[in-house]
């Protein structure tokens, strides 16, 4: 979503030339854009905003995204925000006809708009998760129920997605969409706190493919050995106390069986 002049109080970006993009490292929509980026091959100019330090509800930043939130891009003076929206315009700025990100198939598009949309409305639950299962020292969730509604979402969701993956090799067929780019994050931070991925057989497939792209293995490179270690130790301990696994059991034993469950 592009502001309106209007809405950009904070002046002096609507003097910056070229890609900018205000993100946060950690941040599930900052790595979507930054993966679209690097499937594009698109040089940008990094302005690391600190969600540890709230910086995202500073004047100023408020002044470029009303929301408080992470990413926002300046490209050419103009300010966009809305991590969905700007992976479809830097596509639409920057691809080729070779290298687009959109379906070569018309009638696609609207199921690029759902799983787009499916995927935006997950955040919350994503957020949840996250703040539970994986970083739970740096911020607890008020927002994080513990009826585990939130598993039940996401199963629902990955059925969804592991149907479409029966038969096509990414969400929207033979090649790489903006979906695809969209839903990685997320199912990797669902891996991560020890979601059982293998629940959705094509889907875990589709999973460990597209870690294997150079723009997304970046996103979530865990960085060298000792940090590795250090990442393993943290998350088993942190699953002594509460696992995802665990959660998803106890949520499996109050769900109804989704035929997909009952067929394994
Ligand atoms: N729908 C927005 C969601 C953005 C969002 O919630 N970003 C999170 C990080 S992934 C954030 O900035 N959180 C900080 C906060 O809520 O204060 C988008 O896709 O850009």
């Amino acid at each position: 979503m592009k502001l309106t002049p209007d809405q950009v109080t904070t002046k002096e970006v609507t003097e910056w030339q070229g890609v900018h993009l205000l993100h946060y490292h950690m941040s599930s929509c900052s790595q979507k854009v930054r993966i679209l980026l690097g499937e594009l091959g698109v040089d940008f100019e990094s302005h690391h905003v600190d969600l540890r330090q709230n910086q995202q509800k500073s004047d100023w930043y408020v002044g470029i995204n009303p929301n408080g939130v992470v990413p926002t891009l300046v490209h050419n003076g103009d300010v966009h925000i809305e991590s969905n929206d700007i992976i479809a315009y830097l596509n639409q700025q920057f691809a080729t006809p070779d290298t687009s990100l959109l379906p070569s198939n018309a009638e696609d598009e609207e199921a690029l708009q759902e799983l787009l949309d499916l995927e935006d409305q997950l955040h919350a639950d994503l957020r949840a998760v996250t703040f539970t299962y994986i970083a739970p020292a740096i911020h607890e969730d008020p927002e994080a129920d513990d009826n585990l509604g939130y598993i039940g979402r996401f199963h629902d969701a990955f059925t969804r997605l592991n149907q479409r993956l029966a038969e096509r090799t990414y969400l929207l067929g033979d090649k790489l969409t903006l979906p695809d780019v969209a839903w990685f994050i997320t199912l990797h931070r669902l891996a991560l706190a020890g979601y059982p991925l293998e629940e959705h057989a094509h889907l875990e497939r589709y999973y460990r493919h597209l870690s294997q792209r150079p723009a997304f293995k970046a996103q979530i490179a865990a960085g060298p050995l000792p940090l590795r270690l250090a990442g393993f130790v943290y998350r088993t301990c942190l699953r002594l106390k509460r696992s995802l696994a665990r959660d998803f059991a106890r949520w499996r034993q109050g769900a109804e069986p989704s035929p997909e469950a009952s067929r394994g």
